[in-house]
């Protein structure tokens, strides 16, 4: 039957909640024309509307940056925190705990996650807050002209900015080192790919970092920078095929299943991982560890999902909150009964 209704839906290009991809779509783009922020946005819609989420049961976060931007260019019906630069991970913490049964869904840039915003996105790991994560890295501020961010290339030579001497941040590496259960790279230019992280993230039971390498194309697509389209298309490595089994769909496998790995998500959801080439196992730590060394040494940009931990508690389970969300109690369900606070009374 799901089937059926399925197959009608697509002919009619309607979802299984009754919405057409434009019921995903946000205000026009005011960014640059081959931005690669503006094709994540795409992917966003794609996922989301692929993966049947109601937008009303999504809340954007996002800082400053024209990545941050980038928030008002999908899902206009989904509620929006627009936060101040580098503050987007305190913003969602204290936003997702009021109201655990939405999906977070943050857009934040290099400079915003990696220069001013650092300590809070390491906070935001260690506590494993429900959120989707994506980092749209391309290694300046393009907001404020193509300064250097932390992610530079060290040595990387712009018109307007001279030579950057400082070692780059490897955003990839913190989150996996902070503890990130979920922790991803992919590039713009690979929209297929980036589609598939993004619905495994949404269905992740903890946050889930996506560093996307995201080309400015008027501050740093030069041929010999890590962040360019050129540079990405000459270099990219892919881990594995991938692609996302929601819990309800039966999984088709059309390859040889000695070649398939199969993540299973705490929903019952499955993340298939076809093999190219090596034999890689995202839930191994320390393969993930190397796999970020290797990529750095032989400077290619290895993508895919490269860890994840399913198991690890969300911080919303560490708390023994109520059944209904803070945000919508009532004040008569907040107030304490009057033995309770008798009770408390007595304590002094
Ligand atoms: C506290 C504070 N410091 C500095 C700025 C200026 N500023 C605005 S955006 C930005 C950098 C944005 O870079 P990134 O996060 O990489 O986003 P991109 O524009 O590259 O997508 C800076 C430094 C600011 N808005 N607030
Ligand atoms: S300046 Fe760079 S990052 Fe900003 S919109 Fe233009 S291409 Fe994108
Ligand atoms: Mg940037």
């Amino acid at each position: 039957m799901t089937e059926q209704i399925e197959a009608q839906g697509k002919r009619s290009g309607v979802n299984l909640v009754g919405l057409t991809k434009m019921d995903y779509k946000g205000n026009p783009s005011t960014l640059c024309q081959g931005c690669g922020h503006n094709s994540i946005s795409s992917q966003i819609i794609a996922a989301c509307f692929e993966l049947n989420v109601h937008p009303e049961e999504v809340v954007k976060f996002s800082g400053i940056g024209c990545s941050s931007k980038s928030a008002y260019y999908f899902l206009n019906r989904s509620f929006g925190f627009n936060g101040l630069h580098g503050r987007m991970p305190s913003l969602a913490t204290g936003a997702l705990f009021a109201d655990y049964t939405l999906k977070g869904l943050g857009v934040s840039g290099d400079g915003d996650t990696a220069s001013i915003g650092l300590g809070q996105f390491k906070h935001l790991l260690r506590r494993n807050m429900k959120l989707v994560y994506i980092i749209e890295n391309n290694g300046v501020y393009g907001l404020t002209k193509g300064q250097f961010s932390a992610t530079a290339d060290q040595g990387l030579e712009l018109k307007s900015h001279g030579v950057n001497p400082y070692m780059p941040v490897d955003i990839a590496w913190e989150a996996l080192i902070g503890h990130a259960t979920f922790v991803a790279r992919s590039f713009a230019g690979d929209p297929k790919q980036v589609k598939e992280l993004i619905k495994a993230a949404l269905n992740h039971n903890g946050v889930a970092v996506l560093d996307i390498i995201s080309p400015c194309v008027t501050f740093n697509n030069i041929d010999q920078a890590t962040q360019s389209y050129v540079w990405g298309k000459d270099h990219e490595t892919a881990l594995h095929e991938l692609s996302f089994v929601p819990r309800a769909e039966e999984i088709l496998v059309e390859y040889n299943e000695n070649e398939v790995k199969e993540v299973q998500l705490h929903d019952g959801s499955t993340i298939l991982l076809k093999k190219l080439g090596r034999d890689y196992d995202p839930t191994d730590r320390s393969a993930a560890i190397t796999i970020l060394e290797e990529s750095n040494a032989c400077q290619c940009l290895i993508t895919g999902l490269i860890y994840i931990n399913p198991n690890q508690p969300s911080m919303v389970d560490m708390y023994n909150l109520t059944e209904k969300p803070l945000n919508r109690l009532t004040e008569v369900e907040l107030r304490p009964k009057r033995e309770t606070l008798l009770e408390l009374n007595n304590t002094f």
